[in-house]
């Protein structure tokens, strides 16, 4: 086509060293060494040799080749889309713009290759053993929970797996981390240092981990107080947390069978457990602590 669009003109195919090397195996390949010169761009300094011995192959069937004399950069577009797809910084590997543009569109995270091996090993390294013991007993009980009320179990064992990811940073670090965020805390939840985890964990896994989907941020924002009008996998997470294998508290037993016959149930009896041991110990109880309470007693008919 372009052929007849510019008949006085030569036309010159660019490609990448990998794919210059398969060149003979493309379909066609004699005769698109006839319609241009095969222009290549080395990937090293290593490859320009190689390059050079294929070229001379190439002539042999008539092609024209051309090596691109053109800084070798050591990027991999494979590569880019991977740490985009793991949260981890690719600013070195493109431009800004291009970064900007890749965040601003959400590009190469819909379809996630990621694995639980991968979630898994982002967690570990924030998390003593008995912690991230305590995660993967959460993120099962949450799949199970999901599977059984029709929420997405894979959703369901990300939050649950990611749940307590800023629980054991040292406190100071998590309240300079929250602000980094811009996020501003109330008096109250400035005066209860076991709530900023949770605060913290969603932000963490929306600014750092790119994960916006609201079935996994938000459950984790909400595990620790619950909150009214709770969603089905908030209610699974925060009963998730409650009733995990490694669990141990009297009644854990009950509550356990609870949580697989009447799931709103279980929550009401989770969160009027958190309030009443956060009021023996004289403990402020955060507004949505109350108001899951609140809610959860409006809506259901308590028989005693
Ligand atoms: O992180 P986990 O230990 O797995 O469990 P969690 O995230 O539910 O945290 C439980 C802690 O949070 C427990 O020490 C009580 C505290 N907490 C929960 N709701 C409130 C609260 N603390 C205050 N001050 N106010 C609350 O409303
Ligand atoms: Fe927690
Ligand atoms: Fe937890």
């Amino acid at each position: 086509q372009l052929h007849q669009d510019y008949p006085d003109d030569t036309l010159h195919l660019l490609m990448g060293e990998d794919m210059f090397l398969t060149l003979k195996s493309w379909h066609k390949a004699e005769r698109i060494c006839q319609l241009a010169v095969l222009c290549v761009v080395p990937r090293s300094e290593d490859g320009i040799p190689g390059l050079k011995r294929y070229a001379e192959e190439l002539h042999a069937m008539g092609g024209r080749t051309k090596i691109v004399p053109m800084a070798y950069l050591p990027v991999s577009s494979t590569e880019i889309r991977h740490r985009v797809r793991c949260g981890v910084s690719f600013d070195e590997l493109v431009p800004q713009a291009v970064e900007e543009y890749i965040k601003s569109r959400h590009l190469y995270q819909e379809g996630s290759d990621m694995t639980r091996e991968d979630y898994k090993e982002i967690v570990r390294p924030f998390l003593s053993d008995r912690r991230f013991y305590h995660s993967e007993c959460v993120a099962a009980e949450a799949e199970k929970l999901a599977k059984v009320y029709g929420s997405d179990p894979e959703k369901a064992w990300i939050a649950g797996i990611l749940h307590d990811i800023m629980k054991e940073l040292p406190p100071e670090e998590q309240l300079k981390k929250i602000k980094s965020f811009g996020i501003i805390l109330t008096d109250l939840e400035r005066n209860a240092q076991k709530l900023w985890h949770s605060i913290l964990g969603a932000a963490y896994i929306k600014n750092e981990l790119h994960i916006t989907d609201p079935e996994i941020v938000d459950p984790v924002l909400y595990h620790t107080t619950a909150r009214a009008d709770m969603t089905l996998p908030e209610k699974i997470l925060f009963i998730a947390d409650y009733i995990s294998a490694d669990r141990r508290y009297d009644g854990v037993e009950e509550m356990r069978r609870v949580a697989y016959e009447d799931l709103d149930r279980a929550v009401l009896l989770g969160s009027r457990e958190t309030i009443r041991d956060l009021a023996e110990r004289y403990m402020a109880i955060h507004p949505d602590t109350m108001g899951a309470f609140n809610w959860c007693v409006m809506n259901q008919r308590i028989s005693k």
